[in-house]
């Protein structure tokens, strides 16, 4: 009960406090109902979530017990797995996810150990410029790239200036096809980068892709009843409108639209959640270095601040604090591999059937790599099933044709290979996932199929 009053208030100081020179913020019912899912999805045996922590941090969730557990499983991870298992966009999300909590990602202290992240990301984004040059795409994508150029832009240290000077000339290039999620996270970033410059030539380029990116944003804003991207990409989006004003000025936004199509959608991923969140309090990632320190201090005595004036990029004193000590939680990769047979960690396969059972097609097609492959079959499911139980009945069914492995994502299950044939981001590959010809806009873990639906996953580039 404490501490639901105390959850309260700290959402209504975030919204008090909000910077939004839009002047749409949600409803506080709203934004209490969208923390307390963020808060619940907090699992104790699952790896820990950066995005979650930066979202509770900016919506001002300062004393909640699901995110002290988070930070701390952060500082354990960022120990152990930064250097060598991870890629430079969630290294990214580990300096936004520490700046927002007041601490220093340049010192991470725990389990007996200490890592500068920021040199990590620094040679990781180094990385993805040396493959740009070389390859012509980076080694992750170009959205990680964003996020390397804002972490490291926001944190005050170098090495963010190459990569937004690329990153503009990307978004301005006619040839480049890039999402409005990579095209937000990107204008997040120019943002930051265009305060910092002072060469006349590069703050031009910067203010024209800002320019060009945000009026698309409008444009499609105006075309599509409010719409821009899909309701997914409607997060970063509303954030990167949100802080850019200037860059599309006169013109103005209409925020309220946008934030009607937000409203009309019920948020049950915890990573959407935690994506549009920070600007339903008229907040966006540009703001994590600039989180109410002394709040977090005042709300949380197990965290020791102290005043560091080696960061904070805007003059602001950041707190940085010791982590504490304990054993690492078990992390992974799940495969999801279903087997009508007796098989250690594969999950249960399919029941008998319900009565209200729908029938789903499904191909899976490999017309890109070795042996070309094209499979169908009709399977039946419980009405309101999701793809993932019609991929484990066609596993079930023909494991020979159809079985295949999932990984456990930060958006859930991801499919990585089907009929023995691996996804390779060195390779640049996926399995792509249709229904008819349309892309879907939800993995197997949430898409729920309808009768008679024709689901095809295809071998594809990206
Ligand atoms: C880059 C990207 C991809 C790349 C990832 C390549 C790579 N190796 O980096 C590729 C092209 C493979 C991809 C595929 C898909 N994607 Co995608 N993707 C993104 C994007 C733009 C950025 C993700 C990222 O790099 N995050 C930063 C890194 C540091 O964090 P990370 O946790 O390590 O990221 C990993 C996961 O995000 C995962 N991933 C990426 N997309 C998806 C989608 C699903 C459903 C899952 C479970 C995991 C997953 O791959 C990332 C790299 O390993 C997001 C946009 C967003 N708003 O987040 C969309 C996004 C996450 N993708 C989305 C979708 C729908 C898909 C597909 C289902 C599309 C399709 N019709 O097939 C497929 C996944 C199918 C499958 N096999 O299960 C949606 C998810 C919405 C939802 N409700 O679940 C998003 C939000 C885009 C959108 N606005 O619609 N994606």
């Amino acid at each position: 009960m404490l501490l639901s009053v105390a959850f309260g208030i700290g959402v209504l100081l975030a919204l008090a406090g909000s910077t939004a020179a839009h002047g749409c913020v949600a409803p506080h019912h709203l934004v209490s109902k969208l923390l307390h899912q963020l808060e619940d999805s907090v699992k104790r045996d699952e790896p820990p979530n950066p995005s979650i922590l930066l979202a509770m941090n900016l919506a001002g969730a300062t004393d909640s017990s699901a995110r002290q557990w988070l930070l701390q499983q952060i500082q354990k991870e960022a120990v152990t797995k930064a250097q060598k298992d991870m890629t430079s966009g969630q290294v990214a999300l580990y300096v936004l996810a520490l700046l927002s909590s007041c601490q220093n990602p340049q010192q991470v202290h725990a389990l007996g150990h200490t890592v500068d992240l920021l040199s990590i990301l620094q040679q990781k984004t180094d990385e993805e410029m040396a493959s740009l040059e070389t390859e012509g795409v980076p080694i992750t994508t170009l959205y990680s790239v964003s996020l390397d150029a804002l972490a490291l832009c926001l944190a005050g240290a170098g090495g963010y200036r190459g990569p937004s000077v690329m990153l503009a000339k990307q978004v301005l290039s006619p040839e480049s096809d890039i999402s409005v999620d990579t095209r937000a996270v990107a204008a997040l970033a120019l943002t930051c980068t265009y305060s910092h410059v002072d060469l006349q030539d590069e703050q031009d380029l910067l203010w024209e892709a800002l320019s060009t990116v945000t009026n698309e944003f409008l444009d499609e804003q105006e075309k599509g009843n409010g719409m821009i991207g899909n309701i997914y990409s409607m997060g970063l989006a509303l954030q990167a409108l949100g802080a850019t004003s200037k860059f599309y000025a006169p013109r103005d936004w209409d925020c309220t639209q946008a934030f009607s199509v937000v409203y009309k959608h019920d948020y049950r991923l915890p990573m959407a959640i935690a994506q549009v969140l920070p600007a339903l309090v008229g907040k966006s990632y540009l703001e994590a270095a600039h989180v109410d320190c002394d709040a977090i201090a005042g709300m949380s005595p197990s965290l020791q601040l102290f005043l560091s004036p080696k960061l904070g990029t805007a003059g602001v004193h950041r707190g940085m604090a010791a982590a504490a000590q304990s054993p690492p939680d078990p992390v992974g990769t799940t495969l999801l591999h279903c087997a009508p047979w007796h098989c250690a960690g594969c999950p249960p396969c399919p029941s008998p059937l319900p009565a209200a059972s729908i029938t789903v097609h499904y191909s899976v097609i490999n017309k890109l790599r070795g042996k070309h492959f094209s499979y169908t079959i009709s399977v039946q499911v419980p009405r309101g099933s999701t793809l993932l139980r019609v991929l484990q009945e066609a596993a079930a069914k023909e494991p020979n044709k159809f079985s295949f492995k999932t990984e456990q994502t930060s958006w859930g299950p991801m499919v990585v290979s089907i009929h023995g044939l691996a996804a390779s981001s060195a390779d640049r590959t996926y399995w792509q996932f249709l229904s008819g010809q349309d892309a879907l806009q939800e993995g197997v873990g949430t898409y729920k199929p309808h009768m008679g639906e024709h689901i095809q996953a295809v071998f594809s580039t990206y």
